[in-house]
């Protein structure tokens, strides 16, 4: 519900931007594409920094922060006026750290089956989880734990070779010099005090410049860029500055026109999103942190479902987990992990490093492609009544059909093809009962070449 309400309301905003621009648009005559498709693509050049991302298919993503002692929406709660900033603040007390172990947390990462992790090193309250010498409010000076919790992960993160991503907020809520303060409160207008708007992003800009030094992250997820237009926050400055000495960093698209890869927004994208590279963040229940309240959690299957959607239409998961105050992580969390883990493990050989899949014309269901579009990966997610799977339009031959994971060779027929014309026909699969796996069973098909399509109407037969 929470991450419902959030994005209705950023939505609102994004609503107003939008008609704003289109005023703009219709008053100077430009025709300009959506707010999404504007963002900055890539450049040719730069795409060798973005394999290891291409490849990675998982990401697990960490929202870790005084909200959990609460156990209420992240930042949110006291924004959108639930509670007061101070009774917010009281959490400080409850952020124990007591039984955080990060070398666990990043096995359980490893396990998982990503390749990544994104942690939020400082939400829109301000928190920071680092011993940072800028501000106000973070783990080390102000919070029970009493030292710094982000360092301790980075370093068990990279000892397990996971890729780090740093999560930042741009709006901080709790400082003074910051303009929003709660959704009725601003403290001033960048307009009215465009000094102390520069003060804040001098503040903002240093905690950057030391998370870039202190960590070296391989990707930096920006949020919140959407209370202030891209020249208030100098998003071309920010880019500039933390690719400098590191220009294989990525960038998330939430440093408005700066980012590398787009972050769709709400839902499981239901057509393929146009971007090259793009990744969705998804709750395992209804909450980015942890709240003991919220138990509607996705079941392993439903999770696994929007996984193979995902990397069916060519992205990335980012998959949260909310650890709790004391830096233990619920059991139904952990289990929800290590079950995705088990099922992408048996078949890692159609998840990383594949691309998109084909059309559902051609088959009923989600499929991926090596990278040398030579085997076709099925992704089986129910029993086939008559135990016979359908693939069409396929002009290649099927070499060979087997259960990834299992070995097991599948028998195949064809039916409705003619010799004297290119069209393929229909080929049957067998798929016995024993192969089907509890969540997707995956059927390979080994092809003659690079898979090629036939999208041909057929006319009248020729020839009998
Ligand atoms: C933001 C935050 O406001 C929220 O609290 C949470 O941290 C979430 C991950 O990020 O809201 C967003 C931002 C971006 C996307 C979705 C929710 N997105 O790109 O899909």
């Amino acid at each position: 519900m929470i991450v419902f309400r959030i994005l209705e309301t950023k939505n609102k905003m994004k609503h107003k931007f939008s008609s704003l621009l289109l005023g703009f648009m219709c008053f100077s005559g430009t025709i300009v594409k959506s707010q999404d498709t504007t963002a900055k693509i890539l450049k040719d050049t730069d795409h060798e920094k973005m394999v290891w991302f291409k490849q990675a298919k998982l990401g697990i993503f960490i929202h870790w922060g005084l909200y959990a002692v609460d156990g209420i929406s992240e930042s949110w709660s006291f924004y959108n006026e639930y509670l007061s900033h101070e009774d917010y603040l009281k959490q400080l007390s409850g952020f124990t750290a007591a039984n955080f172990k990060p070398k666990e947390w990043a096995k359980l990462i490893k396990d998982s089956g990503a390749k990544y992790s994104v942690i939020t090193s400082k939400h829109h309250d301000g928190f920071a989880l680092w011993n940072t010498n800028y501000g106000h409010l973070n783990a080390v000076s102000h919070a029970a734990a009493k030292k710094d919790v982000l360092s301790p992960l980075i370093d068990a993160l990279k000892e397990k070779e996971l890729k780090v991503g740093i999560y930042f907020s741009l709006p901080d809520w709790s400082s003074d010099l910051y303009t929003h303060f709660t959704t009725s409160k601003r403290r001033y207008a960048i307009e009215q005090d465009p000094q102390r708007w520069q003060q804040y992003l001098n503040y903002m800009n240093g905690q950057l410049l030391e998370l870039k030094n202190n960590y070296t992250p391989d990707l930096w997820w920006f949020d919140g860029d959407w209370e202030h237009p891209p020249e208030a926050w100098e998003s071309t400055k920010i880019r500039t500055s933390l690719l400098k000495g590191a220009p294989n960093t990525i960038i998330n698209s939430r440093l408005t026109g700066q980012g590398d890869y787009q972050t769709p927004e709400i839902g499981v994208p239901v057509y393929r999103p146009e971007a090259k590279y793009w990744e969705l963040c998804m709750t395992l229940n209804d909450s980015w942190g942890y709240q003991q309240t919220d138990n509607n959690y996705k079941t392993s299957q439903q999770v696994i479902d929007i996984f193979v959607d995902c990397i069916s239409k060519g992205g990335n998961l980012l998959l949260d987990i909310g650890p709790k105050a004391d830096g233990s992580i619920d059991p139904i969390q952990k289990e929800r992990l290590l079950e995705l883990g088990s099922w992408i493990r048996k078949h890692h050989k159609a998840v990383y490093g594949t691309e998109k899949g084909i059309p559902y014309e051609h088959f009923y269901g989600p499929t991926t492609l090596s990278k040398d579009k030579q085997t076709l990966f099925l992704f089986v997610r129910d029993i086939p009544k008559d135990g016979k799977i359908v693939v069409k339009g396929i002009s290649n031959t099927i070499h060979r059909a087997y259960v990834v994971g299992n070995g097991s060779i599948l028998s195949q027929n064809k039916i409705a093809k003619l010799y004297w014309n290119k069209y393929p026909g229909i080929s049957y699969i067998d798929l016995p009962i024993e192969t089907i796996d509890t969540y997707y069973t995956v059927v390979a098909l080994v092809l003659d070449g690079p898979i090629e399509l036939y999208s041909e109407l057929n006319g009248a037969v020729e020839q009998n």
